[in-house]
């Protein structure tokens, strides 16, 4: 083997090492489905499903018809709340960071056996929804609702990577960086940029990191505050940073 294909190996091992260490672990069985908390652990849609959609609902968990339809007519609300409380990141279906209405749909459709398109098919993705569509959905669950393995937010990727550019401080990082905006974006800040190359460094160091204010379809906003310049106090201006989606699939920085 040459020193080259030595090379590429041991490059090709740690890539390997370091895809396995994000693997999907996990199976279905692994959610945290069995709400009524049935002693032989089964989850069916017309019993832990349906006790998902009242619990979103805030209907009282152990009234008829809920405890009627239970495998665990034992079973009380502080359990079923304390269930809930225990596995709030794990139920969060889409990643939202709520347990909705939504999520308990997806669920009990799960548990009723719906898979590919029919699983969310026909329904909206929320607005602070990380998973979309019945794919991502499907994958989440079936490898064992674990939230940690959620992929990055693509928005937030995109603007991590182009502030990365921007950070080297050189019109070939500002190059780079005009390939996460819009073409819009790239006529508006070309001739801006070029003016500061020398302090963008220091100017995205003082960036927050961006928060979500507003997903809607191909469109975003999220908020991202910096420093007011000679404020004593700790005063920070706060932007927002709108992303479209192209026509690539691909989300981009349209204003900032
Ligand atoms: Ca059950
Ligand atoms: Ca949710």
């Amino acid at each position: 083997m040459s020193k080259r294909e030595q090379g590429a190996s041991k490059w090709a091992a740690a890539l390997l090492a370091l895809l396995s260490s994000v693997s999907y672990a996990g199976t279905a069985a692994d959610c945290p489905f069995n709400i009524d908390q049935s002693a032989a652990d089964t989850r069916r849609g017309t019993t832990d499903g349906l006790l998902f959609i009242r619990y979103a609902l805030s209907l009282p968990s152990a009234s008829p018809p809920a405890t009627n339809a239970t495998e665990n007519p034992a079973f009380t609300s502080a359990q079923i709340d304390a269930h809930m409380s225990a596995h709030a990141n794990a139920l969060d279906i889409d990643g939202d960071g709520a347990f909705t209405r939504f999520d308990a749909q997806i669920i009990a459709r799960y548990l009723l056996g719906f898979r590919g398109t029919a699983l969310a098919g026909d329904l909206d993705a929320p607005q602070f929804a990380k998973r979309y569509g019945s794919a991502a959905f499907q994958q989440y669950i079936d490898s064992g609702c674990n939230s940690a393995n959620d992929p990055a937010d693509p928005r937030m990727a995109v603007w991590n990577a182009m502030n990365a550019q921007l950070a080297l401080g050189t019109s070939a990082g500002i190059d780079q960086a005009k390939t996460y905006m819009t073409d819009t974006a790239v006529d508006s800040y070309t001739p801006a940029l070029a003016t500061i190359v020398a302090d963008l460094p220091a100017i995205v160091a003082s960036y927050s990191p961006i928060i979500p204010r507003m997903i809607s379809g191909d469109y975003a906003e999220y908020w991202v505050s910096r420093p007011l310049l000679g404020s004593g106090t700790g005063e920070r201006l706060v932007h927002i940073v709108t992303f479209i989606r192209t026509l690539d699939g691909n989300w981009r920085v349209d204003a900032m």
